[in-house]
């Protein structure tokens, strides 16, 4: 398996206090080290405008970038939602991000390994001229549209177990066959979106959770509500937005999942990717803010996902 990562999405600072921190990654590289888990670590390259020009425009990318800073840190949303920042190493760190999902897609297809990218900032609440969520970049949905050019991929779907609902990928591809997104999130919470009805062209499945979900009633929900439409969506590849922030320890989330569940949700997603898929997986890291949750939930996700194609 290979781990992609990059000292730039390390230097991301988003203000003291903020629950989107490097020490996110540190705890992440740090757990994977030692778990014994055998992985190839490589460096995530810049992403290029051309690919992600195949989700946003390339105007509001350039926009994004020309309002960086030079020194401090500036917030590119209104209030209430100020805590999507940019600090002066934020260009390569977002690049990099994305960039990693493209290289993985050429490893995918190329050479028939899974992939975990270890990444900063997110990018699931990235709408296509939206920067949102601590997400400036859809980098799944970048993803996906590259697939999909490059490698003649017709279906691709997207599993989203981030204890948020990821605006941004459903309204990229809201009124589109091609790619069908299936999404578990605690509702109501930010950002809002996600209810159950909101169903795109019948590609979009939601599944809400309640404050104080258990790992019992998740399990019949995602099963139900995610897993059964995507296995007979039949997608070529499966990418996963893995969210570590349903965890009963983060504090940004009221749902109670333990370390373990993330062993048990990663093999679903790889029995219905064994089936249609090839076993062909990309996972992204999206959210995860307890540095203990998160360092526990990725190992156990990687021990599942680490199985050879
Ligand atoms: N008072 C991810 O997990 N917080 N993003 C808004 C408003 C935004 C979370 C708080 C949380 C975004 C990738
Ligand atoms: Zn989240």
């Amino acid at each position: 398996m290979i781990i992609y990562s990059h000292q730039d999405c390390f230097l991301k600072y988003n203000g003291d206090g903020h629950p989107e921190r490097k020490e996110r990654l540190v705890t992440i590289m740090n757990a994977i080290k030692t778990s014994g888990i055998q992985t190839d670590f490589k460096d995530a390259p810049l992403a290029d405008l051309d690919t992600i020009s195949l989700v946003h425009p390339v105007k509001h990318i350039n926009q994004i970038f020309s309002n960086i800073p030079r020194i401090g840190i500036v917030g590119v949303e209104k209030e209430p939602y100020a805590d999507t920042m940019l600090c002066p190493n934020s260009k390569n760190s977002i690049l990099r991000s994305c960039g990693s999902g493209i290289a993985a897609c050429d490893d995918l297809m190329k050479k028939n390994e899974r992939v975990f990218c270890a990444i900063r900032p997110p990018g699931h609440h990235a709408e296509t001229e939206r920067a949102n969520g601590f997400c400036f970049i859809n980098n799944i949905a970048v993803a996906a549209r590259y697939l999909q050019k490059k490698y003649n991929i017709k279906k691709v779907a997207i599993i989203d177990f981030d204890v948020h609902h990821g605006n941004g990928t459903q309204e990229i591809f809201y009124n589109d066959r091609s790619v069908a997104y299936g999404s578990t999130h605690e509702f109501p919470l930010f950002p809002g979106t996600g209810a159950e009805s909101e169903k795109g062209v019948g590609n979009i499945f939601n599944g809400t959770l309640k404050a104080g979900t258990k790992s019992k009633e998740f399990f019949e929900i995602f099963e139900n509500k995610v897993i059964k439409p995507i296995d007979k969506f039949k997608p070529e590849v499966i990418l996963i937005s893995s969210g570590f922030d349903a965890h009963i320890r983060d504090p940004l989330a009221n749902i109670n999942l333990t370390s373990k569940d993330f062993f048990y949700i990663t093999k679903k997603i790889l029995e219905i990717a064994n089936i249609h898929s090839k076993g062909r997986v990309i996972s992204f890291l999206e959210g995860g803010y307890d540095l203990t949750a998160l360092s526990e939930s990725v190992v156990e996700h990687l021990k599942a996902l680490k199985t050879h194609i």
